[in-house]
């Protein structure tokens, strides 16, 4: 007779064979050269790293920023790794890294690091990296508004299929005065007052992008002040363009709320907050636009559970991920069990917001490990129910969490 191998080991090989497509990341198609970052220094100076480097560290903000990045870079391996134990998970995470490509990650200095690293063709890399964190697709965050990224796109490039396209619009809907003027500058015939002809050339301009980089949703990042209805630019910018191309274009539409930008603008990148969202704005979006669908994350542990009772009220919600500051083990087993325990396997877990290339391979191995634990917990309930628990069960409820619910609602 087979002997039967635990729940924990059934449901951990599932998902270390299962590829993910990562839905939300801040990385870019390799053709885009050095805007796609890796490697030790970049994996150093992320802007989480850089917040926990300047609680130990005394130096002043205006010599980091005037640094090198090797320099800064040295400075927050000396503070978070060898004067103190990399305990957060960001720290964790550049160890999981290097640990997984084979590299021993207790160095008194960067040499060697630095050494292996610029030993690195950038294409085998990628793939490398790609096949270590089983990642099948990508999403970046596209954001017209960017200077660096918009010349790009706009002369064209050979895409990479699996580094998908997103539409990121966070100038146009929190700073329209500015962006007006630079809509009018690319030649969309917009003022800063609200006008219907200003509202048909927002939706050019919305329709324009999305053509061009072949956008998979638009998305925004909104403030705990965000409000709808409201007689403000964004929630009129919101009702009359954004809802309206979405439902003519077939984009849903992404909103990350709960974001305080520039709590401490010193800290540039890093120095952004957290605030607990009014869910009334989502409530109020998904019941008035049924034929639009609403992706959504949130950024406070508090606005958590409303969120997920509004997904279990409208279908087309679909909450995602577990951003930033909830982006930390504790977190995401409570959040994740949350979603399961109310709305079954219709939501996604997780997404990477990686922003240099390696991390992928620690958030999506942190990520399996949390997911393999609350999977395996809940099918032992189910099993002490009566329920047995076959291999394709659990093959297709992780595919289903690890992008194949988020595809399905992309589509329908
Ligand atoms: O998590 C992050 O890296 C943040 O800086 C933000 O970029 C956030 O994810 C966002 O997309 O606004
Ligand atoms: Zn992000």
């Amino acid at each position: 007779m087979a002997i039967a191998r635990p729940m924990s080991e059934r449901v951990e090989r599932v998902l270390r064979q299962t590829p993910v497509h990562d839905i939300h990341t801040h990385l870019y198609d390799p053709a885009f050269g050095s805007l796609l970052l890796w490697g030790i220094d970049d994996l150093l100076v992320y802007h989480y790293l850089v917040s926990e480097g300047f609680r130990q560290f005394d130096i002043p903000y205006d010599r980091f920023w005037a640094a090198s990045k090797t320099e800064q870079a040295d400075w927050i391996w000396r503070a978070l790794f060898l004067d103190h134990s990399p305990l957060s998970e960001a720290c964790r995470g550049v160890l999981t890294v290097l640990h997984s490509l084979g590299l021993s990650p207790r160095q008194s200095d960067l040499g060697k690091l630095r050494k292996w690293f610029a030993e690195q063709k950038p294409a085998d890399y990628v793939e490398r990296v790609l096949k270590s964190a089983n990642v099948a697709s990508i999403c970046m965050t596209n954001s017209p508004f960017d200077d660096e990224e918009r010349p790009l796109w706009e002369s064209g490039f050979a895409r990479d299929p699996r580094f998908r396209a997103a539409l990121r619009i966070d100038p146009l809907l929190v700073d329209w005065p500015r962006s007006a003027a630079r809509l009018r500058d690319w030649g969309y015939d917009v003022t800063p007052e609200r006008s219907q002809r200003t509202v048909s050339e927002v939706r050019r301009f919305l329709a324009d992008w999305t053509r061009r980089i072949q956008s998979t949703y638009c998305m925004v990042s909104l403030p705990p002040g965000f409000t709808y209805p409201a007689d403000t630019d964004t929630a009129w910018l919101i009702r009359e363009a954004v809802l309206p191309h979405g439902r003519e274009h077939g984009q849903p539409f992404a909103l990350m709320l709960g974001v305080k930008r520039a709590v401490n603008p010193a800290l540039k990148l890093a120095g952004d907050g957290v605030g607990r969202s009014n869910l009334d704005a989502l409530q109020n979006l998904c019941a008035e636009n049924p034929d639009n669908r609403f992706l959504v994350t949130v950024l406070s542990r508090e606005s958590q559970h409303e969120t997920v009772v509004l997904a279990r009220k409208f279908r087309n919600l679909h909450p995602f991920g577990c951003w930033w500051f909830t982006n930390t083990p504790q977190l995401i087993e409570e959040i994740t069990t949350l979603r399961l325990e109310l709305l079954g396997t219709s939501f996604t877990p997780q997404h990477s917001d990686a922003r240099v290339l390696d991390q992928l391979i620690y958030k999506w191995d942190h990520t399996r490990r949390i997911l393999a634990r609350c999977l395996t917990h809940k099918y032992t309930e189910l099993a002490a129910s009566g329920w047995e628990i076959l291999e394709s069960d659990i093959q297709r409820d992780v595919t289903e969490l690890l992008g194949g619910g988020f595809d399905r609602f992309l589509r329908s």
